[in-house]
């Protein structure tokens, strides 16, 4: 398996709730490599196009202005299949189906106040690390753990 990158954001309740440290602190703590990180002001456009796919479905414009309420946390962040790791440690989008031990699980009550988002797959992880961060904005570098994490 190759390296993945995937988009990774704590939303407006994680950071209004102080959870920034503990998510971050999660994804590190797995060897994830934070390649990117901002907090960002999200605008109705970023918002629309970010949650594109879900266009018309009937959570569309509430998790619209969920997400423009206040700023969250966006990160890129790199490993062995990241994009699944990612999905696993933030459990399912229900909260109530969130296994207990992921972030979702262990701080969420409500689907509409879900935490986290992760990219579910290749096509959406290009899409939104292109839709969120600039080339510039992104840190290509070596982290002296890397080698311990892989055979
Ligand atoms: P995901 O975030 O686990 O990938 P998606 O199905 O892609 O879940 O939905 C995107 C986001 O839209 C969810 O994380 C959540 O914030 C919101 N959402 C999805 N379904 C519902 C719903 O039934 N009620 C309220 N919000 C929802
Ligand atoms: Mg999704």
């Amino acid at each position: 398996m190759e390296k993945q990158r995937t988009f990774v954001m704590v939303k407006p309740d994680g950071v209004q709730r102080g959870l920034i440290g503990d998510i971050i602190n999660r994804f590190e703590k797995k060897g994830l490599k934070i390649v990117a990180m901002k907090m960002v002001s999200v605008n109705k456009e970023l918002a629309e196009k970010h949650y594109g796919l879900h266009k018309g479905k009937p959570f569309f414009d509430p998790t619209v202005k969920y997400i423009t309420s206040s700023p969250v946390v966006a990160m890129i962040l790199e490993g062995y299949n990241a994009i699944d790791l990612v999905r696993t440690m933030m459990g399912k989008t229900n909260p109530i189906d969130a296994a207990s031990g992921s972030i979702r699980g262990d701080f969420g009550q409500f689907i509409g106040r879900n935490i986290v988002h992760g990219s579910d797959g290749t096509d959406t992880a290009e899409m939104e690390i292109n839709l969120w961060f600039k080339p510039e904005e992104i840190s290509n570098y070596i982290k002296i753990d890397e080698k311990w994490l892989t055979e």
